[in-house]
């Protein structure tokens, strides 16, 4: 049974799929909604059979249209400060899990910026990416005026950020913001599948800190980023998993990791 009232999940051989099912209001994300998808996120993170995490929304008008906005025009200057949707894309971006984003229709404000909290995006044909923040005053306030940077670079991401202009999936793909583009003719939840099934084929521990390597390294300078790189290769080099995935290759045959 589905215990959220504003998400659906389902476990399917080692994929996690949470999708945001708000359609009247395009899933724009309210506090209801983003404790929600911090419960199902801890779901996943605390199921050792879970490698990937999915993010989709349900429809393909909306992947989720920001903030609540009715919510927002309540809110004083300190609720500002509290974690609330930014600590928890942190917590998106620092899973153990790797993270897709399977992006249709409008990705928006804090839809954008969830799907840039996750490792990988998948935009679809109507896919339409954005911070349209300034419009209401406000500046993207969930990690994107850093995500955005990082991802796309300082110049685009100001370009997109002040002006607020929406880009659909083809061009998302083409300046990096998206890493695939599917076209209408073609299946956005199979090529979900298929990168997904990729993933699978890997050992869980080295998921997580290839994963934590490139984030973290990000925010470090880089000789901190390398020691950082070679500690990490020290941890899996002390694992079953680097036995077996070596092994196999030399016997030619598939490895079959273990998460130890
Ligand atoms: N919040 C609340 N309600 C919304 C939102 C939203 N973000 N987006 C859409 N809705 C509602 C509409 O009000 C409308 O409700 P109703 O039927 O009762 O009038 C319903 O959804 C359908 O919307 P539209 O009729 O506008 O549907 P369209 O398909 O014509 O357009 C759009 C869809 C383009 C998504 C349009 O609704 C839109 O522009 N929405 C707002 C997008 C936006 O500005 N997003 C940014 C929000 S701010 C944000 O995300 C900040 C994040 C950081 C916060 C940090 C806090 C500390």
């Amino acid at each position: 049974m589905n215990p959220y009232q504003n998400v659906d999940v389902k476990k399917e051989d080692g994929v996690f799929w949470l999708t945001l099912n708000r359609p009247e209001v395009r899933h724009a994300l309210d506090s209801a909604m983003l404790s929600e998808i911090d419960a199902a996120i801890g779901q996943a993170e605390n199921d050792q059979n879970i490698k990937v995490i999915i993010i989709q929304s349900a429809g393909e008008k909306s992947f989720a249209a920001g903030a609540d906005i009715k919510q927002l025009y309540e809110k004083e200057p300190l609720e500002a400060m509290i974690p609330g949707m930014q600590g928890l894309y942190s917590k998106i971006e620092n899973s153990t899990k790797a993270t897709i984003a399977l992006v249709q229709g409008y990705a928006l404000g804090g839809g954008c910026e969830l799907a840039m909290a996750c490792d990988i995006r998948i935009a679809g044909h109507r896919a339409k990416f954005g911070l349209p923040e300034l419009n209401l005053g406000i500046i993207p306030g969930a990690g994107g005026t850093q995500r955005m940077a990082r991802i796309i670079g300082k110049g685009r991401a100001l370009d997109m950020i002040l002006t607020g202009k929406m880009i659909d999936g083809k061009e998302a793909e083409r300046i990096g913001l998206a890493n695939y583009y599917v076209p209408e003719e073609d299946d956005i939840t199979k090529k979900a599948e298929e990168i997904a099934g990729e993933i699978l084929k890997k050992g869980p521990i080295a998921i997580h800190l290839a994963k934590m390597a490139v984030h973290k390294g990000f925010d470090m300078d880089e000789s901190t980023a390398m020691w950082l790189e070679k500690l990490s290769q020290a941890v899996v080099f002390g694992t079953e998993d680097k036995q077996e995935g070596t092994k196999a290759f030399i016997e030619k045959r598939k490895a079959s990791f273990r998460n130890k």
